[in-house]
């Protein structure tokens, strides 16, 4: 499951003082807004870039030899060549190896403009100063606890130096370092290593040769003093890549697994669709500072340290799931995104989405596909839905933006990869990999679109993908409803499909679309019963659904089946039906679909929980909400089943999250209500299933030392599952139980199954429990954190107040994003009675929190602003302060176009 590769969240500060001095990104002009319809080619392209950058914290200096050719394709007489540039002192420009005047070109604050240039080939020098130590919004070159590194995706190479900065201008580079020989020894860049060597005054130099042409943004260099871990791969065609991931020193075992994951994609990409590495060496370094997960850089991966580091007194099973998918995901993008990268930025899915759905694909080739799925539709359904519902909602491919890092979103990643995943449903596994493999030869070394991408599927697999693209360009997630009717006299199984699509904002009517539905007819021996259609059958168990309304009419059928719909989630709907509660408990039991199984028990789960939810606001009584004992006894005899993987087992006995039921209810919500009835369901279910999960919380007793394989990681989930309903009382029993696991853990995975329990028990081994766990982590950022997100996640009274006070703290620190994440993320995405309190408390915080780190960090800010974005479902009351904290963020003067943007659509 790759949960945290986008990292949903964002952060703050509190400490006013310090920050009004600082304000490096305060903005002055008006941002543009950009249209994908006005793209246009580059007049210019850009051959060679030469770098020779002289690392210093304060002053660094860049020198760039560009060879420029007009782009005779695109370009109309001589236009002038406009550079972008951000942040940058400008030393000199030459052209053709003579300096230019101040008259000859424009500087703006954001670019380098040249009217007239000699010809259509031409070489430009530019030297430039940057300040990497001031450099607080960590895009460009910056510090990471004295480590030189950069991120340019999406826009951050003109923080470097100025450069046509946009994906369809490929170059090959060539760069070269000097810095300090003791407190830089080591210096890396992208593509080979071509030479290095010691200079005068106690520097030193390296060389390194890209010979694949890149855009901008997957440039990257590095600088520091690091330690490494080292192996080597030999590809299929027996070339032998040197492999090293640069850590902090000292840390060097930590990254073994990490290693051993890369080695597994690498082969995995090798054997599942035929792509080679193609460079000497792949290198990642972790550094602490990092706005994402990580970036793929050419050859240069730079990697969050938290997707890097791991052992098991530190990580959690969990944790290393995610550093295998983010590896993985990385790795893959050598192909999806470098080799064949995007014309434009909204195109970006092109190379995120088909990248998550081959990490996702990994991940289920690596553990156990069906509990991947599930962790990957848990995702999509909570992010991804939830965007989709609101006032963020945008289609899969945008059509305008103020700032780009702005639409790195669930959206484009997880729904992206659905899109993905429901192609090969359409054309069929074979007609999939024909079309990858088309895709590659006819786009290798080019700037892709996703028409281009689609098209590959057309040709390759001879299919009409036309209504499909609407998935790219219509936002909203369509409501499938569908209603099943048996005829005994006819033997007929009718199924009446209607499809909704929602208006969002911009696109107030929708098409039908293209809505691959996977199902099967369960007959009562629990065997699925032939599926045809006017006497044919239906090839893969696949019905197309094109229209407003459709009619499906099953002939043959011998006996009234239970309809298993969407099987394996094969589109990204939000399906009703009406099939009962009795009909679902069948499907839990028998349902050769085990995704299916999963999602019947889910299913039954979100209704009980939504009629009690109305029973606790209006008193109303469904029929839903009386007897629960039908259901946890069908949930007591599936996760009792031993010839079920435990994992799996464990998937079942997680209920529905407080923001997936929010989600579900759609209008009015109530998030204390909400939490109470999901409180209570616990509850039922921990009385009623007592002596099972006593069974399994003794059968599942860690039985050898701990290793982070997934067979493994699934006992434990499934006994924390179990401890987690067994503690739902959230008495002292139940606070005894607990502190007791946390005092047998040998690993972190166990620690924090109990920490994450207790942090919402009101008793005293609460905060002897929490404090131990501070205590014994407190040098190690990385556990810390977890520290803070148990803190942020309390449901208990009073979690504000303590947020406040630990974000005014001085081992809180602003500039990190790891920490404002885990304290302030966690908070607003985390933890919904916290965020939406009553009085508004929560929303304000966040909301102020956001503009006072927008003068240190925008792509972080908006981000945490981004919580806000389900808040037009709330009751009335909540909805008057949360907008009221929005628009005081709103009309905060001076704001980045990053957080301008989210303000204001969020309001729209
Ligand atoms: N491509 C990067 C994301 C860059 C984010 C820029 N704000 C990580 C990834 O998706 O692999
Ligand atoms: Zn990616």
């Amino acid at each position: 499951m790759s949960a945290f590769r986008l990292l949903a969240h964002g952060g703050n500060v509190s400490n006013l003082g310090r920050i009004e001095r600082l304000k490096p990104s305060m903005r002055t002009d008006t941002p543009q807004r950009i249209y994908l319809k006005d793209y246009r080619p580059p007049d210019y392209l850009v051959e060679t870039v030469e770098l020779d950058v002289a690392l210093d914290a304060r002053a660094t200096r860049v020198r760039s030899t560009l060879t420029v050719r007009r782009n005779k394709a695109a370009s109309v007489g001589k236009p002038p060549l406009v550079l972008d540039g951000e942040k940058l002192k400008l030393v000199s420009v030459s052209m053709n190896g003579v300096k230019l005047s101040k008259k000859a070109y424009t500087l703006g604050e954001r670019s380098l403009s040249l009217a007239a240039v000699p010809n259509d080939r031409f070489t430009l020098e530019i030297e430039t100063v940057c300040d990497p130590k001031s450099n607080t919004e960590l895009s460009g070159l910056y510090l990471s606890n004295g480590t030189f590194c950069t991120q340019c995706e999406a826009e951050g190479f003109r923080r470097i130096t100025f450069f046509l900065d946009r994906p369809d201008v490929l170059s090959v580079y060539t760069t070269r370092l000097t810095a300090d020989r003791d407190r830089t020894p080591v210096l890396l860049a992208n593509g080979n290593p071509i030479e290095s060597g010691w200079l005068e005054g106690g520097r030193h130099f390296a060389i390194w040769h890209d010979p694949f042409p890149k855009p901008s943004y997957l440039f990257a260099m590095v600088g520091g003093n690091l330690g490494r871990g080292s192996d080597s791969f030999t590809t299929a065609s027996g070339r032998k890549v040197g492999l090293n991931i640069y850590v902090e020193p000292g840390k060097e075992v930590h990254s073994a697994y990490a290693m051993a994951a890369l080695k597994r994609a690498m082969r995995w990409d090798e054997e599942r669709f035929g792509r080679e590495y193609d460079l000497e060496q792949f290198n990642i370094v972790a550094v602490s500072d990092f706005n994402m997960g990580a970036m793929e850089n050419k050859g240069l991966n730079i990697f969050n340290d938290k997707y890097i580091l791991a052992s098991p007194e530190t990580a959690t099973d969990a944790d290393y799931a995610n550093i295998e998918a983010i590896i993985a995901h990385e790795y893959f993008h050598n192909w999806t995104g470098n080799r064949i990268t995007c014309r434009d930025w909204f195109q970006l899915c092109l190379k995120e989405g088909l990248t998550v759905f081959r990490d996702q694909e990994f991940s289920a080739d690596m553990r156990q596909a069906t509990v991947e799925r599930i962790g990957d539709v848990r995702l999509l359904r909570s992010q991804q839905f939830a965007e989709d519902a609101g006032p963020l909602a945008h289609p899969v491919r945008p059509e305008s933006f103020l700032e780009i890092n702005n639409f790195y979103t669930p959206t484009v990643y997880e729904k992206g990869a659905d899109l993905v995943r429901m192609i090969r449903t359409i054309v069929g596994p074979e007609g999939f990999r024909a079309g990858m493999d088309l895709y590659f030869v006819r786009h290798d070394g080019e700037a892709a679109t996703v028409e281009n991408f689609i098209r590959c599927f057309e040709d390759a697999a001879a299919v009409d993908l036309n209504q499909f693209r609407l998935w790219y360009s219509q936002a909203g997630t369509p409501e499938l409803v569908v209603k099943g009717r048996y005829s005994a006299a006819k033997r007929t199984f009718t199924l009446e499909v209607e499809q909704i699509v929602p208006a969002t904002p911009g696109q107030p009517h929708k098409k039908p679309m293209h809505i691959p539905l996977t199902l099967g007819l369960v007959g009562s021996r629990g065997v699925d019963l032939p599926l045809k259609l006017n006497g044919t059958a239906v090839a893969d168990g696949i019905l197309h659904v094109r229209k407003r309304k459709e009619t499906f009419r099953f002939d043959d059928v011998s006996e009234r089946p239970v309809p298993s719909l969407l099987r394996g989630f094969s589109a990204p709907v939000q399906l009703t039906t009406n099939t009962g509660e009795k009909d679902l408990l069948f499907l839990l039991a028998h349902d050769s679909d085990a995704f299916n199984r999963w999602q019947a028990a889910y299913g039954c789960a979100i209704r009980r929980l939504a009629a009690s939810y109305a029973a606790l606001r209006d008193g109303s009584d469904r029929e839903e909400n009386r007897d629960i004992h039908p259901f946890a006894e069908a949930l007591g005899r599936v996760v009792t089943d031993e010839t079920l993987e435990a994992a799996y087992r464990a998937q079942l006995l997680e209920l529905p999250g407080e923001s997936d039921l929010a989600m579900a209810l759609g209008a009015d919500v109530d998030p204390d209500a909400v939490h109470v009835a999901r409180e209570a369901m616990r509850g039922a279910l921990a009385r009623l299933l007592a002596p099972q999960l006593e069974s399994l919380y003794e059968a599942f007793r860690p039985n050898a030392p701990y290793s982070p394989d997934a067979e493994s990681a699934g006992r434990r989930a499934l006994r924390n599952a179990a401890l987690a309903l067994l503690a739902a009382p959230a008495d002292a029993a139940a606070a005894e139980r607990v502190a007791a696991h946390y005092e047998a853990a040998d690993n972190m995975t166990d620690m924090m199954a109990a920490l994450g329990i207790i942090t919402h028990i009101d008793h005293a081994e609460r905060a002897r429990l929490l404090d131990d766990f501070r205590r014994r982590f407190k040098g190690d950022a990385l556990v810390l954190d977890k520290w803070y997100c148990l803190e942020a996640a309390s449901t208990l009274p009073g979690t504000i107040e303590r947020v406040v006070e630990l974000s005014r703290d001085k081992a809180f620190s602003p500039y990190n994003p790891n920490r404002v994440r885990a304290l302030l993320g966690t908070f607003a995405t985390a933890n919904q009675t916290g965020f939406h309190r009553a009085d508004g408390a929560g929303y304000r915080l966040i909301g102020s929190h956001a503009v006072d780190l927008d003068h240190i960090n925008p792509q972080l800010a908006a981000r945490l602003l981004g919580a806000f974005k389900n808040w037009k479902i709330m009751e009335p009351l909540r909805r008057k302060t949360a907008e009221a904290a929005l628009r005081q963020v709103a009309e905060t003067e001076g704001l980045s176009a990053d957080v301008i943007e989210i303000a204001q659509r969020s309001l729209d």
